[in-house]
């Protein structure tokens, strides 16, 4: 697909990359200063490929990333996580400071109006390794048998970000550990949401479920652990799958509504940093249109 839209003299090209989900835009420089309607053509593209890349957006500090996704909607601070000095609400990612996104997730399930879109920048990567895949959760969806999809729309999850932080990481250090603890899980959610979710622009169906989720309601631990590996199995099949080999100022911008993303954990102790902008969401509506609800926020008292 192929948007002719001025920009300067450039033109926005869209190059889907999977042949579900991801696509390069290339003939854009990103920033504060885009017009409404390379603006709408990126909202437009986003929509449909669900994953945008750019490559070659080194200009970009963390105030240029900020004001560009100004134009993409509302800022959206995270719940627990301090954002990065000196910026107003850049979260970062840093492979020194336990920051590994090495399970599959969509941003911030755990509180019902979760982010809408995220924007990530890529500062520091490794020499080789560090890549990002996303997966179309919306198309994970449609490939479902109607049998599925039926019993997919009739169920609902708890998501929360207090888990086994080191179960799930068996080489992070006690420290971060700790620091999980006294940041992310400072204060404890827990959320209901449907696992089939929709759209509130394009009105597609998808499935929400993701590393957040504790347990599918009405249904024993066990048969909620297959469920879950049932539908999950879905979002992760490869051709549902986009990945990303980053370099330096590449950007990344996902429909949180849409995706999930995995950060591949296989560069060692090499340093990578990334870092995300978030902005605000909706609370999602299953498909008999009743909403996500928050009944949990409570300070973490093992986090005191
Ligand atoms: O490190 C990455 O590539 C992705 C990190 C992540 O999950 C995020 O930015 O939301
Ligand atoms: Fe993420």
């Amino acid at each position: 697909m192929s948007i002719g839209v001025k920009q300067e003299t450039d033109t926005l090209e869209v190059r889907p990359i999977g042949g579900r989900v991801g696509a390069e835009v290339k003939g854009i420089t990103l920033g504060g200063d885009l017009d409404q309607a390379a603006v709408q053509s990126i909202r437009a593209a986003l929509l449909k490929h669900k994953v945008l890349f750019f490559r070659n957006q080194q200009h970009l500090d963390d105030e240029g990333q900020e004001v560009f996704a100004d134009l993409l909607g509302e800022p959206f601070a995270h719940p627990t996580v301090k954002t990065k000095e000196g910026s107003r609400y850049i979260l970062e990612i840093d492979s020194h400071h336990g920051g590994r996104a090495n399970a599959w997730h969509t941003d911030i399930t755990f509180i019902d109006a979760y982010p809408s879109i995220s924007v990530l920048r890529s500062v520091v990567v490794p020499s080789s390794g560090g890549d990002t895949v996303w997966s179309n959760t919306a198309a994970a969806y449609d490939s479902l048998p109607k049998e599925l999809k039926e019993l997919a729309e009739k169920l609902w999850a708890v998501h929360t970000n207090l888990y086994d932080y080191a179960a799930r990481r068996p080489e992070a250090s006690e420290d971060s550990v700790k620091e999980y603890q006294r940041t992310f899980a400072s204060t404890v959610y827990e959320t209901e949401h449907p696992i089939v979710r929709v759209h509130p622009e394009t009105g597609e169906k998808s499935l929400l479920l993701g590393s957040f989720v504790k347990r599918l309601l009405g249904v024993s631990a066990a048969e909620s652990s297959r469920l879950y590996e049932l539908f999950q199995g879905h979002i992760t099949s490869l051709e549902n799958t986009v990945r990303w080999h980053w370099a330096a100022g590449d950007v990344a911008i996902w429909d949180n509504r849409s995706t999930q993303h995995i950060a591949v954990n296989d560069y060692g102790e090499q340093h990578r940093i990334v870092r995300r902008v978030t902005l605000a969401g909706e609370v999602p509506y299953s498909v008999d249109g009743r909403q996500s609800k928050t009944y949990l926020k409570t300070p973490n008292i093992q986090a005191q």
